[in-house]
């Protein structure tokens, strides 16, 4: 039998953002992870983010391990060696306090940071051997999950996981649990876990965190829009679409969500598809869910850590766990 011609999508059309693009875009509600926030544009966002005056998520965790790294770091080495690695550590800006009280504590530390982003790795790297030549910088390329195993080499030492930032806020209970159990299974008995958690709070300041005067939240929101008319050839209109935050109290969580002004159809020419919202059709791009203490302290729990320690800042908004794998 002679060949049949089928016309190809080009290659682009299974790599993992056309697939998360073409799955979110056919699921009714319309849904897109979080993760293709952050292209260079988008973590360049979300760094300013961190900067607003409306979002107290990054000022209110740095402050609280500034006035505590020595103790967080005693506690996690318990008179051992201490390695740090962090999941997701992005440009890695908070992790200094720790970095440098473990220098203060041992001489000089291993430093693990994970993260998909190179170009965010590599900026870490550069700044804390400035700042910090007593910190041996390891970044490791590849998501949370793959990149534990690639470090689980084994280490005489005791080991921290640094999983900062409520990174773990955009996942579901199910999912956060699945995260952890997933880094417990790569740590030895008293191998210790410091999970940063953004707590429930009045609706105001968290609506306004996640909707701020500036407009800084809407543009990081919509460059998602932007990226899938770069990477996919598609022909959205960021204005055409509004960034809207809101409270799920049901699920104590932020959604974010981009709203179509109007009825309009998109194509996206490298999947050779087109999208049709409706007036008012939203896409749900982020959840970010709040935690209680008791539900902290359940999913560590769960997860197979027992809780040694915390810290919160006076307001209670934000807490810092050490847990310790049983
Ligand atoms: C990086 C997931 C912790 O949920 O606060 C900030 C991301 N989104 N503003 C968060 C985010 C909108 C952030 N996390």
């Amino acid at each position: 039998m002679s060949a049949i011609s089928l016309p190809k999508l080009p290659a682009i059309a299974s790599s993992p953002v056309a697939v998360e693009v073409l799955n979110g875009l056919t699921e009714r509600p319309k849904t897109l992870s979080p993760w293709l926030f952050y292209d260079q544009k988008g973590s360049q966002l979300f760094e300013e983010i961190t900067e607003l005056p409306e979002y107290y998520v990054t000022r209110t965790e740095r402050q609280i391990l500034a006035e505590h790294a020595e103790e967080i770091v005693t506690a996690a080495a318990g008179g051992r060696d201490l390695s740090m690695i962090e999941l997701g550590a992005g440009t890695a800006t908070k992790t200094g306090l720790l970095l440098n009280a473990a220098v203060g504590l041992q001489g000089s530390v291993i430093y693990y940071p994970i993260d998909v982003s190179e170009s965010a790795l590599e900026e870490a790297r550069t700044r804390l051997e400035a700042e910090l030549p007593e910190v041996i910088v390891e970044p490791i390329v590849a998501d949370y999950t793959e990149g534990m195993r690639q470090n689980s080499a084994s280490h005489p030492g005791r080991k921290l996981v640094l999983y900062i930032g409520s990174s773990i806020g955009n996942f579901s209970p199910a999912d956060a649990l699945e995260v952890l159990r997933g880094v417990r299974a790569q740590l030895l008995p008293g191998d210790c876990l410091l999970l940063g958690t953004d707590m429930v709070k009045d609706v105001d300041t968290l609506l306004a965190a996640y909707d701020d005067a500036a407009g800084v939240t809407a543009r990081f929101n919509k460059n998602i829009l932007v990226r899938i008319n770069r990477e996919l050839d598609a022909n959205f209109n960021p204005k055409l679409f509004r960034h809207r935050a809101r409270w799920n109290e049901e699920h104590k969580r932020i959604e974010m969500h981009l709203e179509s002004l109007l009825a309009q159809k998109i194509a996206l020419r490298a999947l050779d598809t087109q999208v049709r919202f409706a007036l008012g059709e939203t896409i749900h791009t982020e959840n970010s869910y709040k935690f209680t203490h008791e539900r902290a302290t359940a999913l560590l729990t769960r997860a197979g850590f027992k809780l040694r320690q915390q810290w919160t800042d006076a307001n209670h908004w934000f807490t810092v766990y050490l847990a310790a794998a049983c």
